[in-house]
Formats: C-alpha cells, structure tokens, sequence
C-alpha cells in the first residue's frame, strides 16, 4: 500500500500513528506543499485533491478517518472496536472530530499559527472569537467524557485518540485554550506517551 502524507498535517498524523500502531505494510510518499508535484495527476489517486491518501493496488481512498478504518481492519487490529456498538462508538467519534472538534481547532490553527506562516497577514480577530467559542462548546463535551474514561473509547485506545488528538499536535501555537479543560489535558499527556504517536512526530514539531 502507498499513503501519500506530509508528516506536518495533522489530517496525515493521525493515518501515521494508525500505521505505526498497527504495522500496516505502508510505503510512504511524502508531498512536500512548497515543491513540484503533479496535484492534478494525484486527482487520480483522490479526487478532492487533498492529503492523505490511499493507494492498494487499484483500490484508491481518501479521507483521513476512512483510511484508517481501512487500515484497522486489514491489519485485524482492535482499533477500530470488536463488536457492532464500539464500533459504531468508535465511528460516531471519528464523525465528531471531522464536523464539529477539527473544524474549531483548524480555524484557530489557521488564525493563529498558519496565516503567519504562510505570509497571510495578521489574525482575523473576529475568526479568532468565533473559533474560540465553537472550540470551549466542543472542548466541553470530550471534557466530560474524559472525565470518567481513560481513552475516548473506554479503556483501551482506538481510532477515536488518533483522530481526534491529531487536532491538538499544535495546541499551543494554535492558541487552544487547552488550561480550561483538565480531562483533555491529561488525556493528550497520556497519547503522548504512545509508542505510535511518538513516531508520527513530524521532523519540526
Ligand atoms: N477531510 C480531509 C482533509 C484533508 C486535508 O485538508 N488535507 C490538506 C493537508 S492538511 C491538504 O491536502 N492540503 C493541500 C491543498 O489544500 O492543496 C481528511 O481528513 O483527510
């Protein structure tokens, strides 16, 4: 199988970890955004355009959460849950990360971290707010969950962690206002330690 991912995106951090966790036979290709790559080529490999992405053999896939689930279930791992309700549990997470917590935590990142980066001038004060107000409403709600469940799906770690602790790999200069949320703090510190997410660090993190 082929990922195409840049280790710097957090859409491409989480499929890393679930490859590193579960030993997926992946070759990587990493798209480098400031260099010469054929995007328009790559519309054959996802029509979206966007990394990453899924090559095995004429099977083609994007989307960051289904590549992982795709990736759980050839490697048989646990990841994904065992039975019908973790893994409509484990799913209805991922859901979740994709609609409302990555949405939040991305206009942050691009507000605070990204624009600058980019040479794209100064933070939208306004976005800033907004984002700020979806990310406590958000925050709040895996908060509470975390307060009595070591990982998202319960006891042990699943896709759910990848997906959504991918949002977080740049809370501090993305301005994340992790302080207020104890549970998700301590979780995160928790992810940290994983032998996966520790190799899907990217090179500059
Ligand atoms: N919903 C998609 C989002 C993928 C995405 O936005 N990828 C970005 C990198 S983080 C990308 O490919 N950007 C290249 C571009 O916009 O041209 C997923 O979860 O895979």
């Amino acid at each position: 199988m082929k990922l195409y991912v840049n280790p710097m995106s957090p859409n491409c951090r989480r499929v890393a970890a679930v490859v590193y966790h579960t030993n997926a036979k992946v070759e990587f290709q990493t798209i480098d955004f400031g260099g010469k790559f054929d995007w328009d080529a790559f519309k054959k490999v996802n029509p979206t355009g966007l990394i990453p992405a899924l090559e095995d053999g004429d099977f083609k896939l994007g989307e960051s959460n289904a590549i992982m689930q795709y990736l759980a279930d050839q490697t048989k791992s646990d990841l994904l849950g065992t039975d019908a309700r973790s893994r409509a549990d484990v799913t209805r997470w991922q859901c979740w990360q994709l609609a409302h917590f990555g949405p939040a935590s991305d206009t942050l990142l691009w507000e605070n971290m990204l624009k600058g980066m980019f040479g794209e001038g100064e933070a939208n004060l306004d976005e800033v707010k907004q984002g700020l107000e979806e990310f406590r409403q958000h925050a709040a709600v895996l908060d509470k969950h975390l307060s009595s469940n070591k990982f998202i799906g319960g006891t042990h770690v699943t896709l759910a962690d990848y997906s959504i602790a991918a949002n977080l790999m740049y809370a501090e200069p993305a301005k994340l206002p992790l302080l207020e949320f104890p549970h998700i703090k301590k979780w995160y510190a928790n992810i940290e330690t994983l032998d996966a997410w520790k190799k899907s660090t990217p090179p500059r993190a």
